[in-house]
């Protein structure tokens, strides 16, 4: 018989391997609005102060971005928090009859 005991340090002491934490960060996620033609100004200003917790300045700033480059970066929130955003904010958009897209994107 053998004395290795995969248990067992060389003095016979118990071995314990401490276990690599498996943790993760969960991915976070950009909610961005998206340019159009026909959305208003003061209806996206609206949107990120209402929805994103933007004051009237940065909205602003933000909502110019958007119409000169496109894309413009609302907020980055956990996956759960992002895909309601986009949902709360696609829906007021049809409601009030605008074609704004909101969209989100793994940081
Ligand atoms: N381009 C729009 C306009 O000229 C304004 C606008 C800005 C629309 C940002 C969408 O995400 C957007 N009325």
């Amino acid at each position: 018989m053998s004395d290795f005991d995969p248990l067992k340090d060389s003095d016979g002491d118990l071995a314990i391997l401490e276990a690599k934490p498996k943790l993760k960060r969960p991915p976070l996620y950009k909610v961005i609005l998206l340019n159009d033609d026909f959305t208003p100004m003061d209806f996206v200003i609206e949107i990120l102060i209402d929805f994103f917790a933007m004051s009237e300045q940065k909205a602003t700033q933000v909502m110019l971005q958007i119409h000169t480059q496109g894309v413009g970066v609302c907020g980055i929130y956990s996956k759960d928090v992002a895909e309601t955003k986009v949902v709360i904010v696609n829906d007021y958009s049809r409601e009030h009859h605008h074609p704004l897209m909101c969209s989100l994107d793994e940081v």
